[in-house]
């Protein structure tokens, strides 16, 4: 039985997304049959090119009430333009891991990336936490969960519970060999740390400009 895998890509220079439709026929341990979005849910994937970060905009459309996942100081503009013309509340905005077993999906923030992870050599990073974390809060999830990151370098959009287990080239790997990888990154300093850092710890509310 033939079954089709349909996956959107974003091309960083912010302006074209390829689809890529492919034919399954044979049994992969990593492709999982995802669960349907209700019908009153509303899913939106915003993106920013500067910083490569995803928001995403989620509501009930019966209620209207809206969280923004990941929001993005300088796309605040765009964020509030659809909130308003959607008529939705927004009740909450924040940079969180945040599961939703209804829609089967789990936002992961900087933790999980598609098939990669946040890097832990910040000040307070820890491998070994961010490792754990993603073991026992992550990839006990159902395998069919579909994964939203924070951020994508390659124009990615989703991945899935099997897939990043199976494919991840960091975490699927044991405890030991994870904290040897993520130590020996050498990873340039990051351009927005400075004021990246200071602003998560109160959670982004830092230097705001008044609405
Ligand atoms: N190259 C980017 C990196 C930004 C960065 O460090 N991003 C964090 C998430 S906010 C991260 O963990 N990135 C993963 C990586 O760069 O591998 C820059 O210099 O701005
Ligand atoms: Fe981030």
């Amino acid at each position: 039985m033939f079954k089709t895998l349909c996956r959107q890509y974003l091309k960083s220079s912010f302006s074209r997304y390829n689809y890529i439709i492919i034919n399954s026929c044979s049994k992969s341990m990593a492709l999982t049959e995802p669960i349907p979005f209700s019908k009153d849910f509303l899913f939106r994937q915003m993106f920013d090119p500067v910083s490569s970060t995803y928001t995403y905009l989620l509501a009930d459309i019966n209620d209207k009430i809206a969280i923004l996942i990941d929001p993005v100081v300088e796309w605040a503009e765009r964020d509030k333009t659809i909130v308003q013309q959607l008529g939705l509340t927004l009740k909450y905005a924040s940079c969180v891991t945040y599961v939703c077993y209804e829609q089967g999906v789990a936002f992961t923030g900087d933790a999980l990336l598609i098939r990669g992870c946040g890097r832990t050599d910040f000040q307070g990073g820890s491998a070994e936490v961010l490792y754990n974390s993603v073991h026992s809060k992550i990839f006990t999830l159902p395998a069919n969960f579909r994964l939203y990151p924070a951020h994508d370098y390659s124009g990615r959009t989703v991945t899935t519970v099997a897939e990043e287990k199976a494919f991840n080239p960091r975490l699927s790997k044991s405890l030991n060999e994870f904290v040897d990888i993520m130590n020996n990154l050498n990873l340039a300093y990051p351009k927005m740390i400075d004021k990246a850092v200071p602003a998560n710890k109160v959670c982004g509310l830092y230097e705001v400009p008044d609405a």
